[in-house]
């Protein structure tokens, strides 16, 4: 077995509760309460923007050969951004002064706070976490689909063959690092990914709740 694949294994509750979460199920079916995928997309905007500096950070770490592919992720994040900005005008959602909520404020300073305490093979793992958490997501989305949504661009835009592709890629560097990690460092790895699981179901059930800051 790969050792992405040896990784997921080790994460393999938190990732099915994530996958299990509501939010994504609602979402599948049409029965998403009024305003509840707005706030997932409004905070999710703002993660996206933070993410270009946790790439940016990531890069400047990568060996030479990781620098290419990793690079070529900040314009696509902007892409991705000009899609956020195309379905908020489509849906009537203002993306004008938006506040972090706290799920997404504490996991952006973990994605940073990682990459500027950890090693390279570390963060990394954090990047092919939060990558694969999207696409199983959506792509679960799109399968128990019943019906076209509202929201289709973006269930297409994280299930797409592009994506799978990306995937792929990060899952063959990360295995490409598995020789240079001893034991302690995959440890660090699995927990690093534990977490980035945890924080991505926090992050649907910031949607689903709206919970934000006491005052
Ligand atoms: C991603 C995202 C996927 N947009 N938001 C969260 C909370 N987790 C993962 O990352 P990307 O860079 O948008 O493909």
């Amino acid at each position: 077995m790969s050792f992405s694949a040896q990784l997921m294994r080790t994460v393999e509750p938190q990732w099915k509760a994530m996958l299990e979460h509501p939010f994504l199920q609602q979402t599948a079916d049409g029965t998403l309460p009024a305003g509840r995928f707005e706030t997932w997309l409004r905070q999710d905007y703002l993660f996206v923007q933070e993410d270009v500096g946790f790439i940016g950070c990531l890069v400047a770490r990568a060996p030479v050969h990781l620098r290419r592919m990793l690079g070529e992720f900040i314009p696509a994040l902007h892409q991705e951004m000009d899609l956020f900005e195309s379905m908020a005008k489509e849906l009537g959602v203002d993306l004008e002064g938006i506040e972090a909520a706290p799920v997404c404020h504490a996991y952006n300073m973990f994605l940073l706070a990682t990459v500027h305490t950890r090693n390279f093979a570390e963060s990394f793992t954090l990047l092919y976490g939060s990558e694969k958490a999207y696409y199983d997501s959506w792509t679960q989305v799109k399968k128990r689909q019943t019906r076209k949504s509202p929201y289709q661009r973006f269930i297409d835009h994280w299930s797409s063959d592009a994506f799978a592709v990306w995937i792929n890629q990060l899952a063959q560097a990360l295995d490409g690092l598995a020789p240079g990690c001893g034991a302690d460092e995959r440890q660090r790895m699995e927990d690093l990914l534990r977490l980035t699981a945890r924080y991505e179901y926090l992050f649907w059930d910031m949607a689903l709740t709206g919970a934000g800051w006491p005052v």
